[in-house]
């Protein structure tokens, strides 16, 4: 914990100063998705990669920003899961990011091979606001609790974070611009339920659940499946499993939410096939969670 404070911290700081030093720019490189790499992603994972493997206390990470698994240590009892810098499209602004992480422990019968781990074998999750100086985490049965970084640089002060029952303050959150790329169920869903709601997108996962978790409501990224150009659809949803969907769906489960896949399978159930492997998402306060899954169901059947 004390590896991922510090890189947390430390991206943090060159968030900050980054735009003066010209690091909120693009770095000219394509990622293991395909999509373009801000310089700041790439310190983001140096920094993340030389704090795990500092701590001597990881086997192994995966990372949104390494096609490969990440060797560290070979006496390291953990996993670590990561996305050192979540939502890029923020970066040349200055906006809100954010740093993801899940932690699983290893086997230690045998040979290692077991890293593809369900969110439901993490032992931890969490993810930092950046650079805003907040910080969830989640303990396996022990609660989500929020952080905030204080005037001498610690994390201090947790609170325990339980996703309000009374949906008046409760928010969607989506990127409302694909609405009619999602499945008929959803957009019919979506027809009927979001004068109900407020709504609120910042386009970076941590920054937009950072919200859900406090005010209730649920966040959704489902799959793009009527898209007018059909090369651009994403049947499996476009958030990673790994590193992004089951982070929040860990923090929000020990807050009291659920969430979901396209097909309504619990996030946390899935195994996943690939370190990289992508997933829809719905995740917030069950009511919702549970009526997007109906609505879907009732729009195949
Ligand atoms: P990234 O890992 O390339 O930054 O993408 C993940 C981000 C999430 O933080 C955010 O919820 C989502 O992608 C936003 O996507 P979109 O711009 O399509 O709304
Ligand atoms: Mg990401």
């Amino acid at each position: 914990m004390d590896a991922l404070i510090g890189a947390a911290k430390h991206i943090e700081e060159y968030y900050l100063t980054g735009a003066l030093k010209g690091n909120t720019g693009l770095a000219g490189a394509i990622n293991v998705q395909g999509e373009d790499v801000f310089r700041m992603d790439q310190i983001a994972q140096e920094i993340t990669v030389h704090y795990l493997k500092t701590s001597g206390r990881v086997i192994h990470a995966i990372s949104e920003e390494s096609e490969e698994i990440v060797p560290m240590n070979a006496e390291g009892r953990y996993f670590v899961y990561f996305d050192p810098l979540d939502g890029s499209s923020n970066v040349p602004h200055g906006l809100p990011v954010g740093f993801m992480f899940g932690v699983a422990r290893r086997n230690l019968e045998g040979a290692e091979d077991n890293h593809l781990r369900a969110g439901r074998d993490y032992l931890a999750a969490g993810m930092f606001v950046i650079p805003t100086g907040t910080f969830t985490l989640a303990l396996k049965d022990a609660g989500t609790w929020r952080f905030h970084i204080d005037d001498t640089d610690e994390f201090v002060k947790p609170r325990r974070m339980i996703l309000p029952e009374d949906p008046k303050g409760w928010e969607l959150s989506f990127n409302s611009a694909n609405r009619h790329t999602y499945a008929k169920g959803i957009q019919s869903w979506i027809e009927q339920n979001e004068r109900k709601y407020s709504f609120r997108y910042i386009g970076a996962l941590a920054a937009d659940f950072h919200r859900t978790l406090a005010n209730g409501g649920m966040f959704m990224y489902p799959a793009i499946v009527n898209h007018p150009d059909p090369k651009k659809n994403r049947p499996q949803g476009k958030l990673r499993l790994m590193y992004e969907a089951s982070v929040v769906s860990f923090i929000c489960q020990e807050a009291g939410g659920t969430a979901v896949d396209e097909s309504g399978t619990p996030i946390l159930d899935i195994q996943p096939k690939h370190h990289h492997q992508r997933t829809a998402l719905y995740v917030g306060s069950k009511p919702l969670v549970e009526s997007t899954t109906k609505a879907l169901a009732v729009a195949l059947a």
